[in-house]
């Protein structure tokens, strides 16, 4: 079998994606998500550049040659395009192996460690009240675990939470749109909602809450230790992870326990965190973290430490990615919880799939290979729109971590 061409689609059916489609001799194709959020002509332009032209005519089933041909192969190794770039091919020849198969990539992968993918959904709102409301919407959906994202008294805007009834968007312009931070401020707000929000569902829901990489350590250490009464599932991204360092701070004031990882790119950016058991969720994913072959072996590290995964899954990733990480979700034997932020409704079509959702748990594609497929023509109808992640301040007008 070769691999006769490969296939870069930038469509923006809602927002923008990226997908290779690989197409073998043979006929079979498979896809894999390239979405870099804010820079998705870069990776394009990388696969086009120079991946693709030296992949056409190699064999479609070396899938672990490919990957290493592709990272050791490239003088200029890691970072987050050409990490993704790596990953979509990755994830394209993982499902046509489960075609040639004739069976679901979970089942390529050493089965089923369960029986659904436990999933968290987003409940946000600009007040307390109004994100009681969301988090009963979640419960009434079937949600076991919701991560809940309020405004915080004093600042315009927020991370997480959206604007007017519109679905959550960050990528809200051509150019960064800025909002402004205030430690203080939030940090006095937070413990406030989840101590209502607790008091109003009870100790069963598995509560989550993104900082987004907004605190300095101590700053997180007293989020962590105020929030330890209303017993959270996670707290993600706490601090910037450039410095691994800062959350051995943490660690020593809190036992609130820590997710980590949206935006790692390979086992390198994790294994200081992983083996030092600095946090116990680890958030990398298919299509940032160099598709399903390096995941498993991310998550595999992680397993070794008591770590468990808990893959982001946020809309910007495209139904490709989720059905991706829904096969190593079910397979791996360390999984803790999966992301699930939906799709805008014209992605759900552009990209036909047969995962479903069965109150709160999500169940991958009983097809053979991933389930998932891009409609071409359709997705040629939503051309690519510049947009770009926005920035945050401090109140001084000091740039700050978004
Ligand atoms: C999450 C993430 C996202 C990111 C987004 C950036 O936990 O889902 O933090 O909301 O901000 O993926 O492109
Ligand atoms: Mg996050």
């Amino acid at each position: 079998m070769r691999i006769v061409d490969i296939r870069v689609i930038v469509t923006s059916p809602g927002r923008n994606y990226v997908t290779v489609k690989v197409v073998t001799d043979g006929g079979i194709t498979g896809v894999g998500d390239a979405t870099l959020n804010g820079r998705e002509l870069a990776v394009a332009a990388y696969l086009t550049e120079h991946v693709i032209p030296a992949l056409i005519g190699r064999d479609p089933a070396r899938i672990e040659d490919t990957w290493q041909y592709l990272y050791r192969g490239a003088y200029w190794r890691r970072g987050p395009v050409t990490m993704c770039a790596i990953a979509a091919i990755d994830t394209a020849l993982w499902d046509i192996k489960g075609k040639v198969a004739g069976l679901p990539v979970y089942q390529l992968l050493g089965g089923r460690c369960r029986d659904g993918v436990t999933v968290y959904g987003h409940a946000n709102a600009e007040t307390v009240d109004g994100v009681v409301a969301e988090v009963a919407r979640h419960v009434e959906l079937g949600y076991r675990a919701v991560r809940v994202q309020t405004g915080v008294p004093g600042l315009a805007k927020t991370y997480g939470v959206s604007s007017g009834d519109r679905p959550y968007e960050p990528a809200d312009a051509a150019v960064p749109t800025e909002s402004v931070f205030s430690a203080r401020r939030y940090l006095d707000h937070v413990p406030s909602v989840f101590r209502r929000i607790r008091a109003e569902f009870g100790p069963d829901l598995m509560l989550l809450h993104d900082v987004h990489h907004r605190l300095t350590p101590i700053e997180a250490a007293r989020l962590g230790k105020s929030l330890e009464p209303y017993d959270l599932t996670w707290m993600e991204d706490p601090v910037p992870a450039e410095l691994p360092a800062g959350y051995r701070l943490i660690r020593q004031h809190t036992t609130t326990p820590i997710a980590v990882g949206e935006v790692f790119n390979s086992i390198w950016d994790a294994q200081q965190l992983i083996t030092e058991q600095l946090i116990d969720y680890i958030r990398a994913t298919v299509v940032h973290a160099g598709g399903i072959t390096h995941l498993r072996r991310i998550f595999d590290l992680a397993n070794l430490y008591d770590v468990r995964s808990g893959s982001h899954g946020a809309s910007d990733l495209s139904p490709v990615c989720l059905a991706a990480a829904l096969h190593i979700d079910l397979s791996i034997p360390n999984f803790g919880l999966q992301e699930h932020m939906g799709h805008p409704e014209p992605a759900e079509a552009v990209f036909p799939h047969t995962y479903r959702l069965d109150g709160g748990y999500l169940h991958p594609s009983e097809e053979p290979g991933l389930g998932v497929d891009i409609d071409e023509e359709l997705a040629a109808r939503y051309p690519y729109r510049p947009a770009s992640l926005p920035v945050s301040r401090l109140e001084d007008g000091t740039l700050h971590n978004w």
